[in-house]
């Protein structure tokens, strides 16, 4: 098991830089996020940020955890956690634009550093991919980092997609990712 698994509330904050003067050394500058919870089936009793829509490949109770760091200079460091998936099971995830709904298209296309319709441009130095392969306790983490930020309201999910090249949605997450000030 994960330590520090339970699923709780959106924990966002957006820190001020420095105290004035050249960069306070040792401040934590830029965007700060972190948020986890547990899935659930579309139209669930209790309603979740983070949606199954495949029971099987991710399975209602499983949890998410994403937690985003970008600093004042843009770079910006994306990373996932999970349990509760399917032992074994390689997972495609990627940082969608939209927030998820009750049909899976909801969340749209993937967030692009550079917009572009050419599907070269699909690829994990253009995008946030977070894939990962679920170890025998079905846990797992990966993370991205780029030089770039994200751009106001161009990211808002994080997919989790069947398998690597599918574009199945398994489940979707929505996150508050930000970006610098
Ligand atoms: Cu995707």
């Amino acid at each position: 098991m994960v330590a520090g698994m339970c699923a709780g509330a959106v924990v966002a904050a957006l820190l001020a830089s420095g105290t004035g003067g050249a960069g306070a050394a040792g401040a934590p500058d830029g965007y700060w996020m972190r948020t986890d919870a547990r899935f659930a089936p579309v139209g669930a009793l209790v309603p979740s940020a983070a949606v199954t829509y495949d029971n099987k490949l991710v399975p209602a109770a499983a949890w998410i955890q994403v937690s985003q760091h970008t600093a004042v200079s843009g770079a910006t460091t994306v990373k996932l956690r999970v349990d509760g998936m399917v032992p074994g099971h390689a997972y495609a995830v990627h940082v969608h634009q939209k927030p998820c709904g009750a049909d899976p298209a909801a969340a749209g296309g993937h967030f692009q550093h550079k917009p572009s319709t050419d599907p070269a441009a699909t690829n994990a130095d253009n995008e946030v991919w977070l894939d990962f392969t679920a170890d025998e306790h079905g846990a797992a983490e990966s993370s991205a980092r780029h030089d770039w930020d994200f751009r106001q309201g161009q990211a808002s999910s994080v997919v989790i997609h069947d398998m690597p090249g599918s574009k199945v949605r398994a489940a979707c997450f929505t996150v508050p990712f930000g970006w610098a000030p």
